[in-house]
Order: structure tokens, then C-alpha cells, then sequence
């Protein structure tokens, strides 16, 4: 049988270039050799505080984009987090493996208590309970994120292995990170020192893969450039590195060739033909995404098929885990 992969995203906001380069993008090359499982993580979202109407929305979208982007439902399992009960019951019993030390040391929950610093919650604080139980569940071997999600994979790897070792059997698959070929993190365009976020301030910070072609002409012609004028990436060019990585990826092209075409010129031009290069990237994709918002029905079905498909595995497992633990009568 062939290995096993998963991966999720927030339905929070909008998808971006960052989510599509650090992740779906890996998606979509992996479903074809692995057994795939996407999942719209909206029990992770409501860590922070989310409007009803703009969460189930945002699910939906969320799902479209998957779609759009072009995960196959043929070939992958695409499912809600939240419709596949276990989830949550087996985070409870990761809760009692996982030490308040170790979640204290999180960078996600330190970055997210300073945003939300009206709100840290104890499900914001237990978050990576619940992301080792989306990937334990299913015994997932790779789970194919971008960089920031690194020490996730770490603390859900020693969760694996502390709970295995405790009960003396090999209940967990010890997960890998699989990391991007290339963008493993994107940088705010109005800032390449952060990533890029859905949950950025600006505006200027992401590019949504729902954002018009005006609104991304002017993101990126409003985009932070390095000082002097040539068009290279290097550590000392972030901003530039970071938007010729952009340029690669949705062109085809290295980021070598692309130093070639821009020598002697400035970023004006380059500025000008990476916003047409991303526009033309995005409209087949826009367009894939609408039918699926335009179609209740399909997008329904892909999703309750997706959740049957990992219900059955999801069952399994959390049989086997209360009766290792001795929950039950
Ligand atoms: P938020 O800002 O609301 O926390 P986010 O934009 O960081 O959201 P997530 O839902 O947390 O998005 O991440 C989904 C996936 O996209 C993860 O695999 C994550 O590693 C990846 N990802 C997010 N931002 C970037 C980025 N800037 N560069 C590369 N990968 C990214
Ligand atoms: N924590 C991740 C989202 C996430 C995830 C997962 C990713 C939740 N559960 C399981 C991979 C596998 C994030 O914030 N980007």
C-alpha cells in the first residue's frame, strides 16, 4: 500500500500565494505517488474568534480553492475537520501527553497570543494537540506544510513516540515534514522580514487567490523592493528573492533565467510583467474556483465523500487508542 500524507488549512480569511507555494502546490505533485487526506482545519480556526457566517463561508472557499488549485477528489480525500468527530476525541487524549512546557515553547502560539492578546485561550494554547491528532489519526506518514509549521511536526513526532513507548506499542506512525521544493516561506510583499499571513494587518501583505487582477497589479506595484536597482536574489535582496520566487513558480521559469531576462532593466518593468505573469497564473483558477462556489451540490458531495473516506480510517484508529488506554467498559 502506498504511504499515507496529510495536510490542512485554516479556513481564516482567504487563501493565498503562501498557502498555494508553501503547501497546496506540494499537494497537488504528492497526491499522484500517495494515499492523500486534505482537511479544512475549522476546529483550529476558532481558536481565534471567527464570525459564523464568514467561517462556513470560508470553509467553503477554502475547499473550492483546493479544488481550484487542482487536488483531485479522485485521488484525494477532501474533508472538514469538524465532520469527522474523532478528531477531537483524540486530541482530548493528546492533551494528557502533551507538556504545558513544551506548548509554551511554540512560536505559532507566541506570535498568535501577541495578536489575540484579549483572548489566549486554551484551545490556542492546546492547538498542536489537535493538529498531532489530524495527523495521528490516520497514521500519516508525510505531511507536507510550509516552514512555520516545522515545529508542529517536531512536538507531533515526540507526542507519537511518548505515547507509543508508554503503552509498548506501535499504535502512532511517527509522522515526517516534508518541506517545499521551493517558497517553503513566503514573505509579506509589504514586508519581507514576516511571512506572508491571512491574518496579516495591511492589506499590501498577501496576495488572495480571490483578488482581483487590478488588486494584484497594484499589490505588486506597491510591493517593498532592496536597495539599488538590478533584479537578482541573494540574502541581501529579500524582497527580491522573495518576488522572483513568486515569478518562478507561477512561470515555470528558474530563478537564474529570470535574473537573465531582467539584466539591465528595472524593477518597474519586472514589477509590471511579474503582476501580468501572476494574473495569468490566477484566472484559470479563479475561474475553477467559481464554478465550485456556483455549485453547492458538487462541492457537498466532494466533501462528504472525503469525510466517509477518512471516517473509516479515523474510526479505526481511535478504537485501537481507548483500547490501549484502557477507556471504556
Ligand atoms: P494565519 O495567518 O491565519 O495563521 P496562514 O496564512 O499562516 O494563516 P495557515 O492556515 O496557518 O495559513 O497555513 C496553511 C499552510 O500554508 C501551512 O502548511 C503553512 O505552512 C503554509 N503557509 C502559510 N503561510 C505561508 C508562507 N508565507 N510561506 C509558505 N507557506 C506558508
Ligand atoms: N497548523 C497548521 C494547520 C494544520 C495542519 C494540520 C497542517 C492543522 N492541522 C495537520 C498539516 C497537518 C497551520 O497553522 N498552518
Amino acid at each position: 500500500m502506498s504511504k499515507r500524507i496529510l495536510s490542512g488549512i485554516q479556513p481564516t480569511g482567504h487563501l493565498h500565494l503562501g498557502n498555494y507555494i508553501g503547501a497546496v502546490r506540494q499537494w497537488i505533485e504528492l497526491q499522484h505517488s500517495y494515499e492523500s487526506l486534505f482537511c479544512i482545519v475549522d476546529l483550529h480556526a476558532i481558536t481565534v474568534r471567527q464570525k459564523p457566517e464568514e467561517l462556513r463561508a470560508a470553509i467553503r472557499r477554502t475547499a473550492a480553492g483546493y479544488l481550484a488549485c487542482g487536488v483531485d477528489p479522485e485521488k484525494a480525500s477532501i474533508f472538514v475537520q469538524s465532520s469527522v468527530a474523532e478528531h477531537a476525541e483524540l486530541a482530548w487524549v493528546l492533551n494528557t501527553f502533551t507538556q504545558m512546557g513544551e506548548l509554551e515553547r511554540m512560536t505559532q502560539y507566541k506570535d498568535k497570543s501577541k495578536q489575540h492578546a484579549q483572548n489566549i485561550n486554551a484551545g490556542l494554547f492546546t492547538y498542536p494537540a489537535l493538529m498531532a491528532a489530524d495527523v495521528l489519526l490516520y497514521k500519516t506518514e508525510l505531511v507536507p506544510v510550509g516552514e512555520d509549521q516545522k515545529q508542529h511536526i517536531e512536538l507531533i513526532r515526540n507526542l507519537a513516540q511518548r505515547f507509543n513507548n508508554h503503552y509498548d506499542k506501535p499504535v502512532f506512525t511517527v509522522p515526517e515534514y516534508v518541506p517545499p521544493k521551493q517558497g517553503a516561506r513566503i514573505m509579506g510583499l509589504d514586508d519581507p522580514t514576516k511571512k506572508m499571513s491571512k491574518s496579516a494587518e495591511s492589506e499590501w501583505n498577501a496576495i488572495a487567490l480571490t483578488d482581483t487582477p487590478d488588486v494584484i497589479r497594484k499589490k505588486i506595484k506597491r510591493a517593498v523592493t532592496d536597495s539599488e536597482s538590478e533584479v537578482r536574489a541573494g540574502d541581501d535582496k529579500p524582497a527580491l528573492t522573495n518576488l522572483l520566487t513568486i515569478y518562478s513558480v507561477v512561470t515555470g521559469k528558474s530563478i537564474a533565467d529570470l535574473e537573465k531576462e531582467y539584466v539591465g532593466r528595472g524593477y518597474g518593468d519586472f514589477k509590471t510583467e511579474l503582476g501580468e505573469a501572476v494574473v495569468a497564473w490566477i484566472t484559470p483558477i479563479q475561474e475553477k474556483m467559481a464554478t465550485y462556489m456556483n455549485d453547492a451540490g458538487e462541492l457537498d458531495a466532494v466533501l462528504d465523500a472525503g469525510a466517509e473516506r477518512a471516517r473509516a480510517i479515523a474510526t479505526q484508529t481511535l478504537k485501537e487508542v481507548y483500547d490501549v488506554v484502557g477507556l471504556g467498559y
